[in-house]
């Protein structure tokens, strides 16, 4: 594989950009369809390299796929146990579980390009963006069932989970409250002379909201290292978007505000990887803040119990034949892989998650006396008022 280095892989150092796969997978479909394209001046890779690559990718989408896979069926009747029906057993997800099902090409091409010292922010969808930052499966799934083996002892949940320990800052509940969170990790990072970039992921909806503007521009005006990737699966939670949003849409206000990107067909993983792995070494080169926008569908409904009657049933099953594993195992026997090597990792991928489930439902829970630890500051009052 080239450079672009798995966020998981320790101690990963910065490289010379690695070469795009594009032009030993076929034609890229929708790059760039609101801002100028770059001309492709790097060298194909040879097939072995991009069947790895897309390997690679494979093997996160389908782990993000399980994984939620698997958290939606832990989370039934984890409304009830929000003390809606009391008459539901406890589930073992409680609360509200926002699944990404169908985006996973967006957290995968993306983080593929990111070490582990570069920085992420999300949403209130972000088990995806968790897991291909290199967070581990156990932990995540400690955190989505509130165990004190979470990666936030139990406390943040799936809407608020964290880990620091592979810079990936946090989900968020408030609409587009990551952008800023973002931005101001890049102004650190600019101070104090690091290399790293941050990430920031948020839905289509989050550029309705204030945050957004003062996000980017500040973020430009810095010239700060950020990729802001909006996840654009055409709805805000029940509602359509387009209808509710002036103008040309993200990339056009992006762009209004001079920050540079690229639109990418979100369900094709390598359209995706090649996009966020050029904007990256432009942004590691000091070009400061870029944009991507990911053009994708989210097949389940806004949070796991809403089955969304809301939506027409054939758009939905439209989308669904642009499923991004579909077209990535395509591409993937197309480039000489065997079905059932492909297999062999969704097996892997299912036999991860029913481990971690495992683990998860076994290991303890927080200790009440521990409830306040890690959130008020005990400490006493900081010296700003
Ligand atoms: C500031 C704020 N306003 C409203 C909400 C309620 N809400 C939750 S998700 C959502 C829609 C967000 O749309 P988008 O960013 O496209 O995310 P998606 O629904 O596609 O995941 C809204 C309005 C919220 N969480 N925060
Ligand atoms: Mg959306």
């Amino acid at each position: 594989m080239g450079a672009a280095r798995h966020a998981r892989e320790p101690g990963a150092v910065q490289g010379a950009p690695s070469a795009s796969i594009v032009d030993a997978l076929g034609p890229k479909l929708s790059d760039n369809l609101s801002c100028p394209a770059g001309p492709e001046t790097l060298p194909a890779m040879d097939e072995l390299t991009s069947r790895a690559l897309l390997l690679d990718l494979y093997r996160m989408m389908a782990r993000i796929r399980a994984f939620e896979d698997a958290a939606e069926i832990a989370s039934q009747g984890g409304v009830a146990a929000w003390g809606l029906d009391a008459s539901a057993k406890p589930a073992l997800v409680r609360g509200p579980l926002h699944l990404s099902t169908g985006q996973e090409a967006v957290a995968a091409g993306v983080c593929q390009n990111l070490q582990r010292a570069d920085l992420l922010t999300s949403t209130h969808r972000g088990h995806g963006h968790t897991l291909a930052k290199g967070a581990q499966v156990v932990p995540m799934m400690c955190e989505l069932f509130g165990r004190a083996t979470g990666t936030n002892k139990g406390k943040g949940g799936s809407m608020h989970i964290a880990d620091f320990q592979v810079g990936m800052l946090g989900a968020n509940g408030v609409v587009a409250a990551g952008i800023p969170i973002a931005v101001g990790a890049a102004h650190a990072l600019k101070i104090q002379g690091l290399p790293q970039v941050v990430a920031c992921f948020f839905g289509d909806g989050a550029v309705n909201r204030g945050p957004f503007l003062e996000g980017l521009n500040w973020a430009q005006v810095y010239q700060l290292p950020v990729l802001f990737v909006c996840e654009d699966n055409r709805i805000s939670a029940t509602t359509p978007t387009a209808p509710m949003t002036a103008g040309s849409g993200s990339a056009a206000r992006a762009q209004s505000m001079g920050v540079q990107g690229r639109t990418v067909d979100g369900n094709d993983v390598v359209a995706v990887h090649d996009a966020a792995q050029a904007l990256i070494a432009e942004i590691r080169a000091g070009g400061g803040p870029r944009f991507l926008h990911a053009v994708t569908y989210r097949f389940k409904g806004h949070v796991s119990v809403d089955t969304a009657p809301y939506r027409d049933p054939a758009e939905v099953a439209a989308a669904k034949l642009n499923d991004p594993l579909t077209q990535a195992r395509a591409k993937l026997l197309a480039l000489g892989a065997t079905a059932a090597a492909v297999d062999a990792i969704d097996a892997a991928a299912r036999e991860e998650i029913q481990s971690a489930l495992a683990q998860a439902e076994a290991a303890p829970w927080p200790e009440p006396a521990e409830a306040y630890d890690d959130i008020v500051n005990t400490a006493g009052a900081g010296p700003w008022h």
